[in-house]
């Protein structure tokens, strides 16, 4: 049984599937935790969890053109210059119910941590001399894909393996991490230990765990994870046979798009409202491009009128990152209900720097993939 030594997990996971472990922070954790702590942070396995020796384990990397190079994790650890990061990861699949009703999930397949460990672009600064790699001008002619695109594939343990373009990770502003720790703990089994791969603002997808093998190449991964999961099916795709995944009309998902959610109240609660007769709301918000979320508005009168919600100040440190901002922000706002509503709809929607904002409804897509419509909560009042 290839499943008989999983992690112990936390019982306060919302289990989505069981083999391979697919699970959910909990409302109360993401309503309160502004670090959500990693044994309360939602997993996301495609296969059974590794369990790597740590002292043993060399990571690879693969500048193209037969360049290579190994890393013990002390070495990463100790004698390579470390970074800090602040960042969400978010699954592709977050909020998936609320765009295909038979996929399996809620709000909860997000958190949001502080990582250390090194830059992959300082990694790939290390490369080691020699002939030309598969990565580079040859003939006059520049490397890389149809696009000119190049790509850093990167393999799992457990033998996932995605790509992500090449400029994300060469990009200062990028921000890309190879990961040994979380919120200030080395990385537990679950989230990828020994080493993981962060891409912030990427989908969950892209930031590999029990990270083994980094490779530049001209192409995407073949993996079936790269080439058949992580892309979006337009709306018109129903069945998995009516897609030919080479079609161009079939685009892999990178960065995620502007998010938020109403983590309190709840779908069919029944809300107390205050003397003022409002009630209070919480949630998180998050950019995905690293932009700063400026205001998240809600709405109990299906967007006639908004109110802005407080965002909640960051704790100390501050981001490190010079002006991105890959962590997500929480939020608390006490919106007025219409005098005499015994049911309302509460509905918000988060505004980040550049203006980006959240569509009102989601196109269909067969994995309910990027979902990130502006959310809406029914509940019944009582005054
Ligand atoms: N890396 C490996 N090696 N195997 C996996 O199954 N799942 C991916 C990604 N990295 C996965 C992986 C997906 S889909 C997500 S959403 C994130 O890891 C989840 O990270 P977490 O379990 O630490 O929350
Ligand atoms: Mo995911």
């Amino acid at each position: 049984d290839p499943y008989d030594d999983e992690p112990e997990r936390d019982g306060r996971l919302g289990v989505l599937g069981a083999r391979p472990f697919d699970s959910e922070t909990a409302r109360e954790v993401l309503a309160t935790a502004f670090w959500t702590p990693q044994h309360l942070f939602y997993v996301r396995n495609h296969l059974p969890a590794p369990r790597i020796d740590e002292d043993e384990h060399r990571l690879t990397l693969d500048w193209g053109g037969g360049r290579r190079r190994s890393f013990s994790v002390r070495e990463l650890r100790e004698e390579l210059p470390q970074a800090t990061l602040h960042a969400t990861l978010q699954c592709t699949g977050n909020r998936c119910d609320e765009v295909e009703p038979s996929a399996a999930g809620g709000i909860g397949q997000i958190g949001n941590a502080w990582w250390e460990g090194v830059r992959v672009r300082d990694l790939l600064a290390l490369r080691p001399p020699g002939e030309g790699g598969d990565g580079e001008a040859r003939d006059g002619k520049p490397g890389g894909d149809a696009a000119g695109t190049l790509h850093l594939h990167a393999t799992g343990c457990d033998g996932y393996e995605v790509s992500i373009p090449l400029e994300k990770v060469l990009d200062a502003r990028g921000d890309v991490l190879l990961a040994h720790s979380m919120n200030g703990e080395p990385l537990s089994r679950d989230h990828g230990a020994p080493l993981r791969l962060l891409a912030p603002g990427f989908v969950g997808a892209r930031s590999v765990k029990w990270l083994q093998h980094l490779a530049v190449r001209p192409e995407e991964s073949g993996s079936v994870w790269q080439k058949r999961y992580y892309r979006m099916f337009p709306p018109w795709v129903r069945d998995l046979c009516d897609i030919d995944y080479d079609d161009g009309d079939v685009p892999p998902v990178y960065e995620f798009p502007v998010q938020s959610a109403i983590v309190s109240p709840a779908a069919g609660d029944v809300v107390t409202l205050g003397d003022d007769g409002a009630l209070e709301a919480r949630g998180y918000a998050v950019s995905g491009a690293g932009q700063r979320i400026v205001s998240v508005r809600l709405s109990t009168d299906g967007g006639e009128s908004w109110r802005n919600a407080t965002l909640l100040g960051l704790p100390p440190p501050a981001p490190p990152e010079h002006g991105r901002n890959w962590s997500w922000v929480l939020w608390r706002a006490r919106v007025p209900v219409p005098p005499g509503a015994r049911e309302v709809t509460l509905c918000c929607k988060a505004i980040d720097s550049a203006y980006n904002t959240q569509p009102e409804r989601a196109d269909y897509n067969l994995r309910g993939y990027l979902s990130n419509a502006s959310p809406k909560v029914a509940v019944s009042v009582e005054r």
